[in-house]
């Protein structure tokens, strides 16, 4: 049976000074720890430094998340577009010098000007996964793509959108199966499912099926116990990082005690 590992994002504390979020490093239960490259805590070559050796001292393992706010690897104007790409290139840099395995990327948006241009959108997010995949292997970081929720204007959402891209990119990048957000698209046991081989990492939280809420797990309509045999049965052998915003510590031990 493939190892489980529970991890958390740092997306809870993003409201909270870079200061507290390395005094909240300090003190977390678990190995494994997802950075988010923005807000408040978007890094710096001295962050990167402080983080460093916080994780060396206490023996963390970090993935990261890039920045996801006005990010649009699909933005139609290609100056932009090159402007968020370097922003994301450095995320990479960062996450290569704090030797995370993995980066998570969201996939693009549709804009105000989608409707007059059919497939541009979809043409421009391939183009752009393929810059991001050569940048990866460059500052030997493994890229993964997270499925986004509705209402939102996200380009990869279900099943049929993942299977078409990853048919298109015909190229290694992984899946990040967000649980919150496959549970609004009432994608989640489909994804699992089509790509079991494809899932490389995993964020969960909870919400009331609508709403991408960021509950504590067990919070919302997301069936864990399904979810639980679910991942046994595709052989998952990965992280599993809580992304709720609240409950964190009693999310942890629920999804450890879940998958045991
Ligand atoms: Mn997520």
């Amino acid at each position: 049976m493939a190892k489980i590992d529970i991890g958390l994002s740092m997306l809870h504390w993003l409201g909270k000074p870079f200061s507290s979020l390395c005094q909240r490093l300090r003190e977390v239960a678990v190995q494994h720890i997802e950075l988010i490259d923005d807000g408040w805590h978007a890094l710096s070559e001295e962050r990167v430094r402080q983080l460093k050796n916080i994780g060396d001292s206490q023996g963390l393992i970090y993935t990261m998340h890039a920045p996801f706010a006005n990010i649009n690897i699909a933005a139609p104007a290609e100056d932009m577009r090159n402007f968020i790409l370097k922003r994301l290139e450095k995320s990479m840099d960062f996450a290569g010098r704090l030797e995370c395995r993995l980066l998570v990327i969201h996939p693009g948006l549709h804009t105000g000007i989608s409707s007059f241009y059919p497939d541009l959108d979809w043409k421009v997010n391939i183009e752009s996964a393929h810059k991001l995949v050569t940048l990866s292997r460059k500052h030997g970081v493994e890229l993964a793509l997270e499925n986004c929720p509705e209402p939102y204007g996200f380009l990869l959402k279900d099943v049929i959108q993942l299977s078409r891209f990853f048919n298109d990119m015909n190229e290694e990048i992984g899946l990040v199966l967000d649980v919150g957000h496959s549970n609004i698209n009432g994608q989640t046991r489909a994804l699992m499912e089509t790509f079991s081989k494809k899932i490389v990492h995993i964020h969960a939280h909870d919400n009331d099926g609508k709403h991408d809420l960021h509950l504590g797990v067990g919070h919302g309509t997301v069936d864990w116990q399904q979810f639980a045999v679910d991942i046994k049965r595709i052989r998952y052998g990965g992280l599993i990082m809580v992304e709720s915003y609240s409950n964190i510590e009693e999310s942890i031990v629920r999804l450890q005690r879940l998958l045991k």
